[in-house]
């Protein structure tokens, strides 16, 4: 039998969650307008007060929010909270310089754990249930959102944090860990390895896991399902809008369901901003309804999806979105870190190279590859050879402290790489999603 976390919420009629949505709209907008005068200039700009917004069909009216906002307003321009009322702090993975900066007051992130418990329910945790976390955790939501679900749900919970497979494998193997929690290619390289060592799916304590951050396949979930011998459950969020949870995977594993009684979900046409109707693949907008200290409207996720209202066998009737077919921005997900080429240009710039090079991303036996292939100039070509590869372990160093993960690093002769006589190439994403 399905089970709920918060079952009256979850299993609404439409016309419940719609009330719900029209009354917290109207709320949030007023907050927004009173304590967020970023966004309320926004509106002015556009001739609107609160009094235009009266339900959520008004909704399409309001202007939108877009990462450069949050780059812009760094670090406290969104906020709608003084900050001592403020508890936490969360950043985006990945970025440096100016990274997006979320905060929480206590109540954002009860609701935020509530969301996250939801996820955990609707994979078959239970009170009973051993929960391991292998997200990361610090500034990334992934360890503290699931931390947090899992304490609410009652399950025993191993916040191992990202890494060391050795003791990942030894704690789901001696405390019987039953959920795992981690990105999917983190899943896939923990079965890989357990299957080296000669561990079938029936030994395997595990019966579900909570995979998100990146994207990732059907395919890709049959091979984690089979080598766990687990239910594989995708889960999405970003931190601008509080992290993992803003929607979640059921036993039906079509689709994600949004938490409608937080978030608005709309999708746009990417290029017009105009709201397509439902069953439209376009860019996935949300407008946090309950937010308290970073109540972000409108807030354009670059994410490329689809909305679906069918009615779910699960028995939840929140709307149920896709998984993400890609983004409508440049920014790569890889091993789910966040990469942005210009980062890696910057770096290869600042050790003095040139600007020819190629960044390769490829998947591997379900892990994301990284490589950057780049000109040497002619002076480092006539280097011994000692001196290439001290080149190429100083960039691979400098590449790891800006993006958080280690890529290979190809020194090629000057004058090797294609130039193009459009718009340069640089990216080669083989990865098939
Ligand atoms: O990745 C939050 C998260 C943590 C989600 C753990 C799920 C599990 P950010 O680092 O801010 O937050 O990255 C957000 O990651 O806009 C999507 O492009 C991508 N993403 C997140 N979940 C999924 C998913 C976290 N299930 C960005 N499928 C988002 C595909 C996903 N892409």
């Amino acid at each position: 039998m399905e089970r709920y976390y918060q079952p009256e919420i979850e299993t609404a009629s439409q016309e419940q969650i719609r009330a719900l949505q029209d009354e917290r709209l109207v709320k949030q907008i007023r907050h927004v307008w009173d304590h967020m005068p970023y966004y309320r200039k926004k509106m002015e700009e556009k001739g609107l007060t609160p009094d235009d917004i009266r339900s959520v069909d008004d909704l399409y009216k309001l202007p939108f929010l877009t990462k450069d906002d949050l780059r812009t307003a760094y670090p406290y321009g969104l906020l709608a909270v003084p900050l001592k009322d403020c508890v936490r702090i969360q950043s985006t993975s990945g970025t440096t310089g100016k990274r997006v900066v979320a905060f929480y007051t206590q109540h954002d992130i009860d609701l935020w754990e509530d969301c996250c418990a939801r996820a955990i329910v609707a994979a078959g945790g239970t009170a009973e249930d051993v929960c391991q976390v292998s997200y990361g955790y610090g500034l990334f939501t992934g360890g503290p959102g699931l931390n947090g679900g899992s304490h609410k749900v009652g399950c025993l919970t191993i916040p191992t944090s990202s890494g060391n497979t050795e003791r990942q494998i030894m704690f789901i193997m001696d405390l019987n860990a039953t959920i795992l929690c981690c990105t999917p290619s983190y899943a896939a390289y923990l079965g890989e390895t357990m299957k080296e060592k000669g561990l079938t799916p029936d030994e395997i304590p595990l019966k579900a896991g909570i995979f998100g951050a990146e994207a990732w396949s059907e395919e890709m979930r049959q091979d984690i399902q089979n080598v766990l011998g687990i239910k594989a459950y995708d889960i999405y969020g970003l931190t601008e809008l509080s992290g993992p949870g803003v929607s979640f995977e059921c036993s039906e594993q079509t689709g994600m369901h949004i938490n409608e009684d937080h978030f608005i979900a709309e999708i746009i046409d990417p290029k017009t901003g105009e709201v397509l109707p439902e069953g439209s693949t376009g860019e996935l907008v949300f407008t946090s309804i309950t937010k308290e200290a970073f109540p972000l409207i409108r807030y354009r996720t670059r994410d490329i999806c689809t909305l679906t209202r069918k009615k779910c066998s699960c028995g939840r009737t929140f709307i149920k979105m896709s998984k993400p077919q890609g983004r409508s921005d440049d920014m790569l997900i890889i091993r789910g870190v966040n990469v942005f080429p210009s980062q890696i240009e910057t770096v290869l710039l600042n050790y003095g190279y040139p600007a020819n090079y190629q960044i390769l991303v490829d998947r591997v036996n379900h892990t994301d590859t990284l490589e950057v292939q780049v000109e040497m100039t002619p002076e480092m070509f006539s280097d011994n050879l000692g001196e290439v590869s001290r080149r190429q372990k100083e960039l691979v160093d400098g590449l790891r402290s800006m993006l958080g993960l280690t890529a290979k690093v190809t020194l090629v002769a000057p004058k090797s790489i294609v130039r193009s006589e459009g718009k340069a190439v640089r990216v080669i994403d083989k990865r098939k999603i």
